[in-house]
């Protein structure tokens, strides 16, 4: 055996050059690797007892891809497009073995060797698109002459990877095999004896282009690809690939590349990549430490939330008690999760079979002490967000649990600390807030109360990680990250109309903006009565007037909007009437707002408050409160979240803008200022 380098090795075995990278954790194209891959394929051609080459990698995935850590710095070491030369243009065969994930530039690497052969388990994809890029080491050229024009445009513009079958049939790879090493070896050895050709991507045509396809496509997916860069411009090189000769569409993907990569939605779905896996990271704590084990848990509740909840853990294969006071609303929400269940297989995405697995791990009981729990490794209490009930609950919790356990609130703004101190153990005590619907949502806010024992919390970010969501620590106060911030944006929202907007303005900016749906449309879906009583109603709030009108919303058909059938909407006069009446009443002189001014005063004051949130250290890190927001509440993730946006917009202007509206800036956005410095430093 040979050490290339630091993560390259060269073996020669029955005439076979095996190249192995080894560069954990994901063996991305690293200046290293690219510079052992040059010296390895240099040695092996230069090698007369080469007949032809394995490229394997070591570890748990074959190249996932560029070095993303590597984009914006001053390059070094071999360029890609010269290995990629290198291995095409080699008049030994290679064969890529491929396992594990071959993906972005890991998939253009193997779309530069002659043969590729693969485990079943392997995935492949060009997933840049999610980084707002496009493959720029020939992929978006190359992989279309290979599976065929309409194959690679989904993957390009979706970023979403196909399997190893997939991959077969679709020409992708030349054979699924079970002892890669092994199997690949003899496979170079056939490809030698038998004097197959070498086959170069690069050679062929494009199969699959019908007239208008790219015109059908676009249009198709208006919805998903609003406001985004990457998707059109992931198109366009197809579309090049499939018209033009293929330097000449190499030409266009680079240029294309280039400017996306120089633009800041790449900047900022770069960022988000990287924030995201930050996330997870708890500042201060023994990574190493055991975790307390989540084999079985409790869900107290059957409701949406409750029923939600449950789901995530039957997915993950955990078994869960699900606890209700009255058997007619624990069968509804049993009856809800098995509908949403074979909603999913209906539709194709899971099968009958599993839906039975997964509802045999539940557990449906009526217990109103709630002793059926007793075993239960984790409980996540989801009751009626109220303070007295939840600490009932607690206190009962904390006779029946077993000591070790995780108990859990759902609670979205109460005191987490108060909620502990109902029971006898709040170091086994946080909050879970799931987002609605549980099951969906990825965002998953972990509250660590001022007792919760860290190894409760690493579980609780471990479990977190295990049912698929994108957890972020919060500490304790009203709203944690999200709704406190929230609450600051809807109190602008509202005052905006009052001073002079309509809904429908501040929504239009909003979704323009790039959210789903602007604060009114959000209300109305949500519905306008939530925590809203006729008993107690006064009148003195435009929701409270509303409420007292019959609006309530999506369900009724009538809210902030008047809805049809089809849920198509059209401002509702009656509740402009509302808003004027109530305007009038406070002697407001109503004005005309423009857009930036709704913009302003709707996102400044949220970063405002981002900013005490750091202050407060009720967040870890600014990137938390952006993985927030882009998870739980809708922030178009190619403007990176409200911090990183923040500094994209300048803190300076932030500020001043602020104090213009009569806003005080936090200290920590003044410090900034003077600093000359940003809450990201990604900017
Ligand atoms: C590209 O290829 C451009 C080209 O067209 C050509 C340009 C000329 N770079 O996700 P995990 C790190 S663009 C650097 O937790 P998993 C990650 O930060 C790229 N680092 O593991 C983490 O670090 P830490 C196209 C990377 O098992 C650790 O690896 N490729 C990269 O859940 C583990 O990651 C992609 O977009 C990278 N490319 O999932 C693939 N990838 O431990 C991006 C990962 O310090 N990667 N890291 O937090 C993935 O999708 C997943 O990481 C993967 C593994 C599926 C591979």
């Amino acid at each position: 055996m040979a050490m290339i380098n630091a993560v390259t090795d060269l073996t020669v075995e029955g005439g076979i050059a095996v190249v192995t990278l080894d560069s954990p954790p994901v063996n991305a194209l690293s200046a290293d690797v690219r510079d052992g891959l040059a010296a390895a394929m240099a040695a092996a051609t230069g090698d007369p007892s080469v007949k032809a080459v394995v490229l394997i990698c070591a570890g748990r995935t074959f190249i996932a891809g560029a070095d993303i850590s590597e984009f914006g710095k001053p390059a070094r070491g071999a360029s890609l497009p010269d290995v990629q030369a290198a291995i095409e243009n080699s008049r030994k065969p290679v064969v890529a073995a491929i396992h594990g994930t071959a993906l972005g530039g890991g998939l253009e690497v193997a779309l530069v060797c002659h043969y590729r052969v693969a485990v079943g388990a392997a995935k492949f994809g060009l997933p840049e698109v999610k980084l707002g890029l496009l493959p720029g080491a020939g992929g978006t050229q190359r992989l279309p002459r290979v599976v065929g024009a309409a194959k690679a445009l989904t993957m390009v513009t979706t970023g979403m990877p196909i399997g190893a079958k997939e991959a077969l049939t679709s020409g992708l790879v030349d054979a699924v095999v079970t002892d890669l090493r092994v199997e690949a070896i003899a496979f170079a050895q056939r490809v030698v004896a038998d004097d197959l050709p070498l086959k170069r991507v690069r050679d062929r045509d494009v199969a699959d282009v019908t007239p208008g396809m790219f015109d059908t496509y676009r249009a198709a997916n208006v919805k998903l690809f609003r406001g985004f860069e990457a998707p059109e411009a992931n198109l366009k090189c197809i579309e090049a690939a499939a018209t033009l000769p293929f330097d000449d569409g190499m030409a266009v993907e680079r240029r294309l590349f280039v400017g996306l990569m120089s633009g800041l939605q790449s900047k900022a779905q770069r960022y988000v990549f990287f924030a995201e896996r930050m996330a997870n990271k708890i500042d201060g704590l023994d990574v190493n430490a055991p975790l307390l084990p989540v084999t079985s848990v409790g869900v107290v509740g059957a409701g949406t939330m409750g029923g939600g909840i449950a789901m995530n853990f039957l997915n993950a294969g955990i078994p869960v008690t699900i606890v209700e006071m009255s058997r007619e609303a624990l069968d509804r929400g049993v009856a809800t999760i098995r509908r949403n269940y074979d909603n999913t297989a209906a539709k194709g995405r899971m099968t009958v079979d599993d839906v039975t697995a997964r509802m045999a791990l539940l557990t449906p009981v009526v217990d109103l002490d709630l002793e059926s729990l007793s075993a239960a490794d984790m409980i996540v209490e989801a009751v009626f967000e109220n303070m007295d009930i939840k600490r009932q609950v607690f206190a009962k919790l904390d006779r029946v649990a077993k000591p070790g356990a995780i108990i859990a609130s759902n609670t979205s703004y109460l005191d987490v600390d108060a909620i502990a101190a109902a029971t006898s153990r709040p170091e086994s005590v946080l909050g879970l807030h799931f987002f609605s619907p549980a099951n969906v949502m990825r965002l998953l806010e972990v509250v660590r109360g001022a007792k919760t024992a860290p190894q409760v919390l690493a579980t609780a970010m471990a479990t977190a990680k295990k049912i698929g969501k994108v957890a972020v620590v919060a500490g304790v106060c009203d709203g944690f990250i999200g709704n406190r911030m929230l609450a600051a944006r809807q109190r602008e929202a509202m005052a905006l109309i009052v001073e002079g907007a309509l809904p429908a303005d501040v929504d239009r900016v909003l979704f323009d903006f790039g959210f789903p749906m602007g604060p009114f449309q959000m209300s109305d879906l949500a519905g306008l009565d939530i925590g809203w009583s006729a008993d107690t109603s006064k009148g003195e709030t435009i929701r409270d007037r509303l409420c007292e009108a019959g609006l309530r919303g999506q369900k009724n058909g009538r809210g902030f909007y008047d809805y049809d059938a089809q849920r198509n909407r059209a401002p509702s006069p009656i509740a402009e009437k509302i808003i004027l009446d109530y305007a009038a009443e406070r002697g407001v002189n109503r004005r005309q707002i423009d857009d930036a001014e709704i913009l302003e005063r709707c996102l400044y004051p949220m970063v405002n408050e981002g900013a005490k949130i750091l202050e407060e250290k009720m967040a870890q890190r600014a990137s938390d409160i952006d993985i927030v927001w882009i998870n739980g509440y809708g922030w178009p993730v190619y403007r990176g979240g409200p911090m990183f946006w923040a500094d994209s917009v300048g803190l300076a202007t932030i500020t001043a803008r602020l104090s213009h509206y009569g806003f005080e800036p936090a200290a920590m956005l003044s410090r900034l200022v003077s600093e000359s410095k940003g809450f990201t430093g990604a900017v």
